[in-house]
């Protein structure tokens, strides 16, 4: 069987070699993100490179050390080796000057995983190049967080089946995986997710480009971030693969052009894949909308290359759905002038009117009465936060329950029960008030914006009856949160309440929005 001579599961759409004027408007982009700060210098590279270096051989000298300790002679457990693979936007080459390094650490058969996360975390801990170090073993995919030299370091861990683990070791193999720990599969997975997605896009230098494009403009448009039902890094990157993969000789500001239009046109929800789907040796579950109705019920599936391919945007939801294909549909008509020189790219990368745009928003306050709880409180609230955008979309005339990509942090201290009322409540009542015992008020308020259906001409009734109604979707989600198990009731707290475009708290907009939004509330 002949293999096919291009990248991705269709031949490309078109071989055209970029004009003269996709040139231009691609060296205008590459200006116009060096000037968002997006690319670090060559300093910065050499001393991530320099990190990395010392990681490995703290690493190897770990792996060393504990194959002694488990008798193996000096001279054979020489031989063992470790080696680190790095993932994510660093590995992808879209990294900027403040992105963590996401390394994972590959050890042979005889290293176990509380070896790792015990000595290797205490060898790290030692390092007086290290800070900030902490350790979440039990988490989905565990990780030792810590900063190197003023770099952040995300490590994972992986051991393998082998007795060793040569330099040479490439982990696209899915043999690999057999026999291995669940919590090992998943930590190889990041990495090869990121080495499949470089393997099967046709130019690397024009992807990184249109890739870093596609994540300024993501962000400043609030529409990236996997827990709150949008695409998040991995999604966006294999997206943009897709495009690459039609347009294998495009210039990276023609893919972006591309890009938006393919997305806004795709026939949702037939899935994004870089390659076709394969199976493999494990006992585990392959994305298949045939199989299972949950793969089934995903509206934007993108689908991850290495096996075991999984859906990366499971937590779609019908609102996030509409506000990216809103931002697809905006960001096509701009991106389209720019490439012909009648735009700037800095129009894409204009910040989003998340909190001028709808005249209803719902509050919700999540309050703890310590940092360390309201951490995990506030965290917990945030991973369960699609849950009630999901029950805000069953209630009558309620077009789209618009979730804000991140929750506000505040710490408020309190000297009278008003202001502890205020903190509580996300309110800004003022007043006289009996003084308390001070006590400081640690607070995650998040923000979903209510946009009501229009009014339908045709149909007169539709226009008396417009309430919205929110209490289910409101008590449902609190006793849902509530339930978890380590919530406490005495210290902890959660507020939702509908709130009105002009009773926004102020804080939430920047200096430049501040003095217009003032202005407007004063004339009302
Ligand atoms: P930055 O430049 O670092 O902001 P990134 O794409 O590298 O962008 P992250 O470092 O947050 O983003 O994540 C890198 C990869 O780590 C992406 C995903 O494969 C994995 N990952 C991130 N967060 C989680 C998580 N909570 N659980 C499991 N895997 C995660
Ligand atoms: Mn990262
Ligand atoms: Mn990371």
């Amino acid at each position: 069987q002949k293999k096919p001579t291009y990248f991705g599961i269709t031949p490309p759409v078109s071989l055209k070699q970029p004009e003269e004027y996709e040139i231009t408007a691609t060296q205008k982009l590459i200006d116009t993100l060096a000037n968002y700060e997006q690319y670090e210098t060559p300093e910065e590279a050499h001393k991530r490179q320099i990190v990395l270096g010392k990681i490995d051989q703290i690493f190897k000298d770990f792996v060393l050390k504990i194959s002694v300790k488990n008798g193996l002679p000096e001279s054979l457990a020489q031989e063992v080796g470790g080696k680190i693979f790095t993932f994510g936007s660093y590995r992808l080459g879209v990294h900027g000057r403040g992105s963590d390094i996401d390394t994972l650490c590959v050890a042979p058969k005889h290293v176990k995983r509380e070896d790792f996360f015990d000595k290797m975390y205490e060898i790290l801990k030692a390092r007086p190049e290290v800070s900030e170090i902490s350790v979440v073993s039990e988490a989905y995919v565990p990780v030792i967080k810590f900063v190197f030299s003023d770099i952040h370091i995300d490590l994972l861990f992986a051991r393998l089946g082998e007795s060793e683990v040569p330099e040479t070791l490439d982990l696209s193999d899915d043999r690999l995986l057999r026999n291995l720990d669940e919590r090992c599969v998943r930590s190889l997975n990041g990495s090869r997710v990121t080495d499949d997605i470089l393997r099967l896009v046709p130019n690397v230098e024009a992807f990184r480009t249109a890739l870093r494009c596609i994540k300024v403009w993501a962000k400043a448009r609030a529409i990236y971030s996997n827990v709150m039902g949008f695409f998040g890094g991995v999604a966006w990157a294999i997206v943009v693969a897709r495009v690459c993969q039609m347009f294998p000789n495009a210039a990276a500001g023609s893919i972006v052009a591309k890009f938006f239009r393919i997305m806004h046109d795709w026939d949702w929800p037939q899935p994004v894949l870089l390659k076709q789907i394969e199976d493999g040796p494990l006992q585990v579950r392959v994305w298949n909308p045939r199989i299972y109705p949950q793969d089934k019920a995903h509206r934007m599936p993108v689908i991850t290359p290495a096996y075991p391919c999984m859906c990366s945007t499971h937590n779609v939801t019908q609102s996030t759905q509409l506000v990216q294909m809103q931002e697809f549909e905006r960001a096509a008509e701009i991106a389209d002038k720019i490439v012909v020189g009648q735009e700037l790219w800095t129009t894409l990368f204009q910040k989003n009117d998340f909190f001028t745009r709808y005249k209803n928003y719902l509050q919700i306050v999540a309050s703890a009465e310590d940092a360390d709880a309201q951490m995990k409180w506030g965290g917990l609230v945030e991973s369960k936060l699609r849950q009630l955008v999901m029950k805000l979309e069953l209630v009558d005339n309620l077009e789209i329950a618009h979730p804000y990509i991140k929750g506000f942090e505040k710490s408020h201290s309190c000297q009278t029960e008003l202001e502890k009322y205020n903190a509580y409540h996300g309110t800004n009542n003022t007043g006289e008030s009996e003084p308390i015992e001070p006590i400081t008020i640690y607070t995650t308020t998040f923000y979903i914006g209510l946009g009501v259906m229009k009014k339908d001409p045709s149909n007169p009734s539709s226009q008396t009856n417009r309430q919205l109604n929110l209490s289910w979707p409101i008590s449902e989600f609190a006793k849902l949160v509530k339930s978890w198990d380590q919530y406490d009731v005495e210290k902890m707290d959660i507020e939702i309440k509908p709130i009105k475009r002009q009773d926004l708290p102020i804080d939430l907009f920047d200096e430049s929005e501040k003095q217009k939004i003032i202005k407007k509330r004063q004339k009302t």
